[in-house]
């Protein structure tokens, strides 16, 4: 699929669209979901333009992979979830409901989350 430059994402990351950030580097931002379905809901996406775990894995650098990973589980520690538990998700593609085309690791917690169906 070819990465749409006038997606959300991109426009949050080029700051056309406000969004409330929790954390931002050189390879990464991270955001609240602005529909939380969780008491903590935080959006974490690279800032290199990938549409979805498909083109990130193939193409994105080994420092952008681990940026992406280390900055999701250091979130969810500082947002306090470790402890008790948290969940992590990606959707990819149509068949996983991905909404917006750019990738994006959803960071759940602060409650019993639903158990995972497929
Ligand atoms: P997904 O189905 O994984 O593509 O989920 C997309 C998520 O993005 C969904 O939980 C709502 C969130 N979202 C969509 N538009 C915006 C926006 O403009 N700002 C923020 N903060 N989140 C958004």
């Amino acid at each position: 699929m070819t990465y749409d430059p006038n997606n959300v994402f991109a426009r949050i990351l080029r700051g056309e669209i406000p969004c409330k950030k929790v954390y931002e580097d050189e390879f990464v931002l991270a955001f609240h979901d602005i529909n939380p379905l969780a008491p903590t809901h935080i959006l974490v996406i690279p800032k290199g333009a990938y549409v979805s775990m498909n083109d990130f894995t193939a193409k994105a650098s080994d420092a952008e992979i681990a940026a992406l990973f280390r900055t999701v589980g250091r979130l969810a520690a500082e947002a306090g979830l470790a402890e008790d538990g948290w969940r992590m998700l990606a959707n990819i593609g149509a068949n996983g409901h991905q909404e917006v085309p750019h990738l994006h690791v959803h960071i759940f917690g602060g409650r019993k989350l639903g158990h995972m169906l497929p």
